[in-house]
């Protein structure tokens, strides 16, 4: 079993609700079990065009599942959200991003894992340093964790947003 990080983000239509049912639906998935779940934060869109302000948190997972397979889950949630695919970096019902899964390390067209730009996304940051466990992730990536952990995030209001429940089983 691995333990694995994913981001949540949504800016379009019932936003928290997108983000709960990309919750709920990762736990019903076989090979996942939802660890964690940090508070949603409300950011300001970081790139693309001038588009609504975000809802973001991280969900940590316990799975058996590849980078790849986590890849085609997150793939079946976005699709599940009716998102539709249009600008890159445009306004989306759901994204779901693949951060970190143990210490895979993948480089591929499609797919970057540990994700190149976690470190320096408050958006991401904020609510990854909510719930990771730093000890249990390989030894570079705490340092560059550590290195990075003061830097400011500009943009990021933290809670109170309701808190997407799940529950341990
Ligand atoms: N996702 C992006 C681009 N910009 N900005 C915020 N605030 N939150 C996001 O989740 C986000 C973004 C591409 O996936
Ligand atoms: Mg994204
Ligand atoms: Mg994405």
């Amino acid at each position: 079993m691995t333990l694995a990080y994913l981001g949540l983000g949504s800016n379009l239509g019932e936003r928290l609700a997108n983000l709960q049912r990309a919750v709920d639906g990762l736990g019903s998935t076989p090979g996942i079990s939802v660890l964690a779940v940090s508070a949603v934060y409300e950011t300001e869109p970081v790139g693309g065009p001038q588009q609504p302000e975000f809802l973001n948190a991280v969900v940590e997972l316990e799975t058996s599942l590849t980078p790849r397979e986590l890849l085609e889950v997150a793939k079946r949630l976005e699709s599940e959200a009716e998102r539709e695919r249009g600008e890159r970096w445009g306004p989306r019902t759901l994204d779901v991003d693949v951060l970190i899964v143990g210490s895979e390390e993948v480089d591929e067209a499609d797919l970057v894992v540990p994700h190149p730009r976690l470190l320096e996304r408050g958006f991401v940051r904020a609510p990854l340093d909510d719930v990771v466990k730093t000890s249990a992730l390989p030894h570079d990536l705490q340092e560059a964790l550590a290195a990075t952990a003061s830097t400011p995030r500009p943009g990021v209001t933290p809670p109170p947003h309701p808190h997407p429940r799940h529950e341990r089983r």
